[in-house]
């Protein structure tokens, strides 16, 4: 499988609204220091030369971590950056597009809300799935929140890696077990904690406890 399972167990997504005096550089290379185990970036804002610019520096630190380093839905500048992989949501290019453009080696992610579109992405190529929000957020607006029984149902019915995303946090993560996810995604508990490292720390611990409470 081109994409580890335990890669999904914490997966970093950035949010550079969150990084205050520190650059977002930083912030990442603290979490990788402090054990993540995947890094999206994720910039909704950011002009394409800035944004390649980022991506080139934190696809070269996110190496020298062995940890993999996806782009959030800008096909193009994945493939400048020779990142690892790309996340495209359902409203973003279909999978078998994305997959025509970037090869067969890259990774590629998808969001999905329902069995059936899980299904659907995995048959177009998809190597992982994004699931959620599995809570409430204010991160992202125009996402609704999966029940507890859809994320499991969705674990049962693919053999992709899975990762649950949305209002993660130390407090309810271990809600998530036994749904079989593999991992959880995380911005706000991470970059908008006042030491990302530390809790990037912390989540994974509990990351590790809820995936062995599965069984
Ligand atoms: N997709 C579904 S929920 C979400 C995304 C990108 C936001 C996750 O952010 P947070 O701060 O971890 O809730
Ligand atoms: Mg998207």
């Amino acid at each position: 499988m081109k994409c580890d399972k335990k890669a999904m167990l914490l997966y970093a997504v950035t949010d550079r609204a969150w990084a205050g005096k520190s650059r977002l550089y930083e912030q990442v290379e603290e979490v990788l220091k402090n054990g993540a185990t995947c890094v999206q970036l994720r910039e909704k804002d950011l002009d394409e030369e800035s944004f390649l610019t980022e991506a080139m520096e934190l696809a070269n630190l996110c190496k020298q971590y062995h940890v993999p380093f996806i782009i959030n839905d800008n096909v193009d500048i994945a493939v400048k950056c020779g990142a690892d992989g790309i996340h495209v949501g359902q409203e973003d290019m279909i999978t078998s597009a994305v997959r025509a453009r970037v090869g067969e080696s890259m990774i590629i992610g998808v969001s999905a809300h329902t069995v059936e579109e899980a299904l659907e992405a995995v048959k177009n190529g998809a190597d992982y799935l994004g699931l959620g929000s599995v809570f409430s957020t204010s991160t992202k607006s125009d996402v609704d929140q999966m029940p507890y029984e859809t994320l499991k149902a969705i674990c049962h019915a693919v053999d992709v890696p899975t990762v649950a995303i949305g209002g993660i946090s130390k407090k309810n993560i271990l809600q998530l077990s036994g749904s079989g996810v593999d991992g959880v995604a995380v911005i706000s508990a991470i970059f908008g904690a006042e030491d990302p490292g530390a809790a990037t720390a912390e989540l994974l611990t509990l990351a590790d406890e809820m995936v062995r409470n599965h069984a």
